[in-house]
């Protein structure tokens, strides 16, 4: 991301347009310390928002095969939560969509970027909430040192127990509606496993990565990795139930390039 240098650039024009006495149309960027900006480790110019260089990798997800049901969740324990639906839910092991779309599939680049590289984590939450008795979104992804924000919008105890490896585990209690949990992660991991104690089909999968080059695919099976710098990556995908497939994608300037991944249904 080169945030960072718009914001010092940004700052600066900021000060000029309000000395001015300008009414302030300028979109509340923090008042800049005036402070000389320190020098900053490995600025690579990669925007995780496509408004600036880099290349973009896209591409659609699908499956073979049929799609296993997901199991229907009883919820009659729990009638907060059962309320908040008209038709019985279910788990979401296998999110499909029109034409074998397969969705809730975590693609990132998992090798090819500059060991050296440094990106700045967004301040900006990823958020987690639970509603309904169940996790949403099902699969996302977190920058390390990104404010993670677990909410509890159900009138019923959620207890949400990180499952991770090479991150510090841990085991939160959220009694009431509008409890709100902030963490955030230390080191790459794909994928912290997510769950809940008192609710044993509630499950959410999260990537943790040190790079804003990740994606989840939508319901159409579609994603996009934008503003990569020039390289020759591994871009794996990831599925709860269908495993991982990478493919390996070369990104010269600011073209776009496609990494489609089919999955078999097992
Ligand atoms: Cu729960």
């Amino acid at each position: 991301m080169n945030g960072r240098i718009f914001s010092v650039v940004g700052g600066m024009f900021l000060l000029t347009v309000c000395s001015k006495g300008d009414r302030s149309s300028v979109q509340a960027a923090p008042a800049a310390p005036a402070a000389p900006a320190a020098p900053q480790p490995a600025a690579i110019a990669a925007s995780s928002d496509g408004s600036a260089d880099g290349g973009t990798i896209t591409g659609k997800i699908k499956f073979t095969g049929t799609a296993p049901r997901n199991p229907a969740i009883d919820m009659s324990e729990e009638a907060a939560c059962k309320a908040k639906y008209k038709t019985s839910p279910t788990e979401e092991n296998v999110v499909a969509g029109p034409a074998n779309a397969l969705a809730n599939v975590f693609v990132y680049v998992s090798a090819g970027l500059p060991a050296n590289a440094k990106y700045q984590a967004p301040s900006t939450p990823v958020t987690l909430d639970q509603n309904g008795c169940r996790y949403h979104p099902h699969v996302l992804g977190i920058m390390v040192g990104q404010p993670f924000e677990i909410i509890n919008s159900d009138p019923v105890l959620h207890n949400i127990k990180a499952i991770a490896k090479k991150n510090r585990p841990f085991n939160v209690s959220q009694p009431s509606a509008g409890m709100k949990t902030t963490r955030t992660f230390s080191t790459p991991e794909v994928m912290v496993n997510l769950e809940c104690n008192v609710h044993g089909w509630m499950k959410a999968f999260l990537g943790v990565r040190s790079d804003p080059f990740y994606a989840v695919s939508g319901e159409d099976g579609s994603f996009s990795i934008k503003g990569l710098p020039p390289g020759t990556y591994t871009v794996e995908a990831w599925h709860e139930k269908f495993g991982t497939q990478t493919a390996t994608v070369t990104v010269t300037g600011t073209e776009s390039k496609t990494a489609n991944f089919t999955f078999a249904a097992h």
